[in-house]
């Protein structure tokens, strides 16, 4: 089956091994910030459930150092790796078994009802008739877009960037599309000129790690989208659930930027050409209008103190 064209439903998995969880994370298989975060956190609720009481405590330390080195740049997988096994691993194996299946639970309910609560904000400030441009694919974005449209009864444009090599722009535009939404669909570079072309209003964007300084890691292109947005004056809206967050970003520590192969840009090599391929980039604060989430608006500058008041003392974490 093509990755992309699999339903929300089906890519939204139960509790796999965390060898299989990390190896469909590592294949794009399972992708998109906020699911491999859930994934990561559903895997050791299986870990913990199916482990021998012996074996817990280091069964899941591996587990969750395998699932966190899976994909580099979203921190969210990193987040629900250690929000799940968060001060559990000296605790007695039955406490460590039921404590880490509730906080797995939490994880994932905390990230599907954050979605819920991004798209209502989102959908409250897009005004009727507006022209909205998003890049790439974000489950949140496109969440943000449908509660849009539905509130406008339809009233809204969309247009969605490709996302080239990955062409992620295709789900977005599939996922818009059959929840009735108008949607256009652009090669990445056409953004700009749509941009002003089209007199769009706002940008919605998603997040793979939003850091202490203010900056977002989001898919490749994402810079030069809200750079062209920033120079048109238009706002660049960011959602992302708290998950996103990187409080490891605190202590210096800024995500890698993920660099694919080159077979994804080339299939066929050329002789004598090199190909690089990063997937994100870092776009700074000054071009983000604001973070939404889901507990409330976070501008870019406020980031740092909302992360040091939103996650604990962090012991233990991988
Ligand atoms: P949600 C994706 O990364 C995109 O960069 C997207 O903007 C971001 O995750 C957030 O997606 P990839 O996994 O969490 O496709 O909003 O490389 O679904």
């Amino acid at each position: 089956m093509m990755w992309h064209a699999m339903s929300e439903a089906e890519r939204e998995p139960g509790a796999l091994p965390p060898a299989e969880a990390a190896e469909r994370i590592r294949s794009m298989e399972i992708r998109g910030a906020a699911l491999i975060g859930r994934t990561a956190a559903r895997s050791l609720a299986g870990v913990a459930k199916d482990t021998d009481a012996a074996a817990l405590r280091d069964a899941l330390q591996a587990a969750g150092e395998m699932l966190v080195a899976a994909r580099p740049t979203a921190v969210s997988l990193r987040n629900g790796v250690n929000l799940t096994l968060d001060g559990l691993r000296e605790e007695d194996p039955p406490v460590l078994r039921e404590a880490v299946e509730q906080r797995a639970a939490r994880y994932v309910d905390d990230s599907l009802s954050a979605r819920d609560r991004i798209a209502e904000q989102v959908a409250e400030e897009v005004p009727k008739g507006a022209t909205i441009l998003t890049h790439c694919h974000s489950s949140l974005a496109v969440a943000c877009l449908i509660a849009a449209s539905e509130r406008h009864g339809g009233d809204l444009r969309v247009f969605a960037d490709e996302t080239r090599p990955w062409h992620q722009g295709h789900i977005t535009s599939r996922l818009l599309a059959e929840a009735g939404v108008d949607v256009t669909l652009i090669v990445d570079s056409a953004a700009h000129l749509i941009l002003e072309a089209e007199a769009v209003d706002r940008v919605v964007v998603g997040a793979d790690t939003i850091t202490a300084d203010g900056a977002l890691y989001n898919k490749i292109g994402t810079r030069a989208v809200a750079l062209g947005a920033h120079t048109m004056g238009i706002p660049v809206l960011c959602a992302a659930e708290t998950h996103k967050m990187s409080p490891y970003s605190l202590d210096g520590v800024f995500p890698e930027v993920e660099e694919r192969n080159a077979e994804e840009v080339l299939p066929e090599p050329l002789p004598g050409v090199k190909v690089r391929n990063p997937v994100f980039d870092r776009t700074p604060p000054g071009l983000i209008t604001r973070f939404i989430t889901e507990k409330g608006p976070v501008d870019p500058l406020e980031v740092g103190p909302f992360i040091e008041g939103h996650f604990g003392a962090r012991e233990g974490w991988i």
